[in-house]
């Protein structure tokens, strides 16, 4: 029992996890696993070389959808975040255990066919970050106060066409050690319509645009005392 009864509690920690299972679009939730591909398990992925850090995936396969959901160019769009698949609450225990903190981040990355693009490589560009307000609050805890809602606004500049766009949040309450972070993401299919194209942005690739000795993900937010936080991945674009 010396040795098993920390590894439950260590088992009860572990499964206060999150999925983000669907998209709000124009204050229309287009469906759960509609347009997003979602896994079964709501587990994180640890290892930042992983493919599985692009769209998820082993050890939480997900699975595919046909829909492509339209999105205007310059608009607001929700990731709505359940603490599981099945999860229809959107209380704080309904999105994600509280001692989850850490930042909410969103990316796109164009793509001929969005249902068919399995999402690993290059093309992808930051849009949306959220981390440690002044006031110690974190972006992740934003999220599970406020319905799991967490909206990401998509560039009027950007080409129109077909996305996936990659929504994550990152718990750090174990993240004092790498591997330790846990990140959280699914992907949606999304089709951009009414976009200028008039920029083009930098793009960085999943797995690569995060390092396990990053200083946001190799962090202790406990001790000392947190006074800044440097979001992982590269700046954020803007038009
Ligand atoms: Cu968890």
């Amino acid at each position: 029992m010396k040795v098993v009864a920390p590894l439950l509690a260590a088992a009860g920690l572990a499964s206060a996890h999150t999925i983000f299972s669907s998209l709000e679009v124009g204050g229309v939730n287009q469906g759960v696993g509609q347009g997003v591909r979602v896994p079964s398990y709501n587990g994180p992925i640890e290892d930042v070389a992983s493919n599985s850090l692009a769209c998820n995936g082993a050890p939480n396969p997900t699975s595919p959808t046909s829909k492509v959901i339209t999105v205007q160019a310059g608009s607001n769009v929700t990731a709505i975040w359940r603490y599981m698949i099945g999860t229809t609450g959107s209380a704080p225990n309904d999105v994600m255990d509280i001692t989850h903190k850490g930042p909410t981040l969103a990316y796109l990355k164009k793509v001929s066919d969005a249902a068919a693009d399995a999402g690993p490589g290059g093309g992808w560009f930051k849009i949306q970050q959220d981390g440690l307000a002044s006031n110690g609050v974190w972006g992740t805890e934003r999220v599970v106060t406020g319905q799991g809602r967490h909206d990401i606004r998509i560039p009027a500049c950007i080409a129109p066409g077909q996305y996936l766009l990659r929504a994550e949040m990152i718990a750090l309450h174990g993240a004092g050690n790498y591997p330790g972070a846990q990140f959280y993401m699914e992907c949606a299919q999304i089709n951009v319509v009414g976009g200028t194209g008039a920029k083009t942005p930098a793009t960085v690739s999943f797995p690569g645009a995060y390092s396990g000795t990053d200083p946001g993900i190799k962090i202790s937010i406990y001790w000392p005392p947190l006074t800044s936080y440097t979001i992982p991945g590269p700046s954020v674009f803007t038009c």
